[in-house]
């Protein structure tokens, strides 16, 4: 576990990380017609190795016709057609089975809409050799938001800084949705439970990953905010993210002050 200034907790000094396997990037899209093309393009040219899968909930504006022509020219790009919008948690997990059941050894999360640089990924996979996860990070040194107004960094720091301190995590960007996987980290983090949607998703798997004592590293990126298309963001999002931290977080103190004196659980159990 990363300590929150680059130092490693005691219990991964000198932990070995097996080989990292081919990557997955999965990119969900709702309505990203005019994004769709150009970031397969860039995931491509910029790791050409990995594999994409593009997770689409039937987007009314064909984003899901447009992507099965990019699957049908090229045998790395996927896609998963969903049946209707059932949140971007949701397209994650049927993307992480789609992902485990094929054998891929890192799976990635990846927004459609240019925020998440496919160029930053191979800093995002060179990071993972020695990590369980790794998050790319707007609020550690190094990390930045372009093009973002001021209420929504706001809404967003405030975000990650409520989580921390609610949840006791180590982390300083926990809302973020760029983020590789080791599959042996989605394995265990028993993710058939897993009913948060949006920001609460990202905040959900960062809190699973650190309760099992999993090694996150958090590697600074520059988030560019979209040009094209719209934010799905909403007010429900940020009400469920706020209730289900809160409840969260409440829920572990009461049973912190229970178990008193108990041994924390060890890695690799489910929260
Ligand atoms: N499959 C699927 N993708 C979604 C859904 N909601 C959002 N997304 C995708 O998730 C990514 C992030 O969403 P975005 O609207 O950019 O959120 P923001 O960056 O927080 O404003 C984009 O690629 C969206 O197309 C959903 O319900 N289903
Ligand atoms: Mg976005």
């Amino acid at each position: 576990m990363n300590d929150g200034d680059g130092t490693l907790a005691a219990q991964d000094r000198g932990r070995q990380f097996g080989p990292l396997g081919t990557a997955l990037v999965i990119i969900p899209t709702y309505n990203e017609a005019e994004n769709i093309k150009s970031i397969v393009g860039r995931v491509r040219e910029a790791v050409p190795d990995a594999h994409v899968l593009v997770a689409d909930d039937n987007s009314p504006d064909g984003t899901g016709k447009l992507a099965d022509e990019l699957a049908a020219q090229d045998d790395h790009v996927q896609v998963l057609h969903r049946k209707g919008k059932e949140g971007l948690g949701a397209a994650y997990l049927a993307g992480f089975r789609w992902g485990l059941e094929h054998g891929y050894g890192v799976l990635i999360e990846m927004d459609a809409d240019g925020s998440h640089q496919p160029e930053e990924l191979p800093r995002l996979l060179t990071a993972l050799k020695g990590a369980d996860l790794v998050l790319g990070s707007r609020w550690v040194p190094g990390g930045r938001v372009v093009n973002w107004p001021k209420s929504r960094e706001f809404i967003s720091r405030g975000g990650s800084l409520y989580s921390r301190l609610a949840l006791d995590l180590p982390l300083r960007d926990i809302t973020g949705g760029y983020r590789a996987f080791r599959r042996e980290t989605l394995e265990g983090l028993g993710l058939d439970d897993v009913a948060s949607q949006g920001y609460c998703f990202q905040v959900d798997l960062a809190r699973r990953a650190v309760k099992a004592g999993y090694h996150v590293v958090e590697v600074p990126i520059t988030f560019v905010e979209r040009e094209l298309g719209d934010s799905k963001m909403s007010r429900d999002i940020l009400v469920e993210a706020l209730w289900r931290v809160t409840t969260w977080g409440a829920r572990e103190r009461a049973g912190k002050l229970l178990n008193r004196g108990k041994q924390p659980a060890p890695k690799g159990r489910r929260p």
